[in-house]
């Protein structure tokens, strides 16, 4: 990488988590079942049959674990368990799940970290599921009772709020592929679900500004530019996928219309003012990258298009995403094309998968992690330079957890987590990256 720019003063570093992939103790202290315990305990859902009943068990580790995220960075990035705080999704709180997040958020300001907390990742109260979930519109109003409860139970000590996590897989991996929570599939579960995720991100937006004007309140999308599996891929599978990932999510917000391609299945789902409410100016856009995708025709499926095989000429993740650090550079680029009036961005996630073990000395050398994030952060540096207005980033993720439907397989962590006896262990990355942070971006020598 030959151009490694500064980083802006006050630039936001920090660590990722998410409340379903580390926090376990599923059944304790009054929390309700929510659409993922439902979905890991089906069976043919989740690889080797795992489930996050006990996941990283940070509910019950939490004064460790907050000294291990103090030690990491200045800011921190998790979310809030809606189950925890409303075991039914709607009425009676829970104030055993209260007194766990100010417990989290107060260890956090005693030890001078900056909370960012996602208000929904993935974790639905299955009772609202019941009800329909996301494809019925009174979601919105559901999740505005909640947001409610939240701002006003951490609004004073938490400033920065992100509403929904990645509404795209949403929408597309739970209602319509259906190989995440709920498990829903088709045109007829994905639509709806995707209007309805636009809706609330605006509806919320705008409740928690008028409650407090200084709050400063953005929501998360992942951001992968869609190119041709083959030189032989038809453009139009190519722009349908991107319409499924991106467009569906950026146009509403952005533009306050969806693409010409979605509206003839989505207008039923719109009614009255919808499209000046989805319209929304965020404070900030948390952006999620991983690797470009790469589309195939596929007639049987949504829009005609699926995922294709990634390209041989990359080094892969242990997931077999792509490395390809100038996707990353040329994504931030071609977001701040399409958008011109995008808001400020925040990296809310970005990092990678690789078969990490403890050595007999009971260290962890992950060179492979470290050359990926000295890399991807060196192409951030350089889409900053060239006016791309990115505030802050966030590794995904602090330590090895569930992995949604691929398990614990796969570990994306800055700290190892032995799955035997759950012992914390920081990689040679969280030593790097600690070191990173120190010197605001000026890369260390991995
Ligand atoms: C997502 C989620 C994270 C994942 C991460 C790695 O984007 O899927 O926000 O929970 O764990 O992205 O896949």
């Amino acid at each position: 990488m030959d151009h490694i720019h500064a980083f802006p003063r006050h630039f936001i570093w920090g660590t990722s988590t998410a409340a379903y992939q580390i926090e376990g103790a599923v059944t304790a202290d009054g929390r309700g079942t929510s659409i993922w315990d439902t979905f890991c305990h089906t069976p043919g859902t989740i690889k080797n049959s795992e489930n996050a009943d006990i996941a990283c068990d940070h509910y019950n580790r939490l004064e460790e674990d907050l000294d291990l995220i103090a030690t990491t960075g200045p800011h921190y990035r998790f979310s809030i368990s809606w189950p925890r705080v409303l075991p039914h999704g709607t009425g009676q709180v829970n104030e055993k799940g209260i007194d766990f997040y100010n417990r989290l958020i107060n260890g956090l300001l005693e030890r001078g970290v900056t909370p960012w907390v996602t208000m929904y990742h993935w974790d639905l109260p299955q009772a609202l599921q019941d009800k329909g979930g996301w494809t019925h519109r009174d979601i919105s109003n559901w999740f505005q009772d909640y947001a409610h409860i939240l701002l006003d139970r951490f609004g004073d000590r938490v400033n920065n709020w992100m509403i929904v996590n990645e509404p795209s897989a949403i929408s597309l991996f739970g209602h319509g592929y259906g190989f995440h929570a709920p498990g829903l599939t088709g045109l007829e579960n994905l639509m709806p679900a995707t209007h309805h995720l636009n809706l609330t991100i605006g509806q919320v937006y705008r409740m928690a500004k008028s409650l407090c004007p200084t709050l400063n309140i953005g929501s998360t999308y992942t951001r992968m530019d869609q190119r041709p599996e083959t030189p032989d891929t038809p453009l139009t599978a190519v722009e349908s996928f991107d319409c499924l990932w991106n467009r569906n999510f950026y146009d509403p917000l952005l533009l306050g219309r969806y693409p010409a391609q979605t509206l003839p299945y989505i207008k039923r789902y719109i009614q009255n003012d919808d499209m000046d409410i989805v319209k929304t100016d965020l404070d900030f856009i948390g952006i999620q990258h991983y690797a470009a995708i790469y589309v195939r025709e596929d007639s049987a499926k949504i829009y005609g298009a699926f995922f294709g095989d990634n390209p041989t000429q990359f080094e892969k993740t242990g997931l077999g995403w792509p490395i390809d650090p100038d996707g990353f550079y040329d994504c931030l680029m071609h977001l701040k094309k399409t958008y011109p009036h995008l808001p400020p961005i925040i990296i809310t996630e970005n990092g990678a998968v690789f078969d990490d073990t403890l050595d007999k000395n009971g260290t962890c050398h992950d060179p492979k992690r470290i050359a990926f994030l000295k890399d991807y952060i060196a192409a951030l540096s350089r889409a900053i330079a060239d006016g791309v207005d990115v505030r802050g980033y966030f590794a995904w993720t602090l330590m090895d957890n569930f992995e949604w439907a691929e398990g614990y397989t796969p570990r994306f962590g800055l700290v190892h987590v032995d799955r035997a006896t759950l012992k914390r262990t920081p990689k040679s990355s969280w030593q790097w990256y600690r070191q990173l942070i120190q010197n605001n971006g000026l890369l260390p020598e991995g």
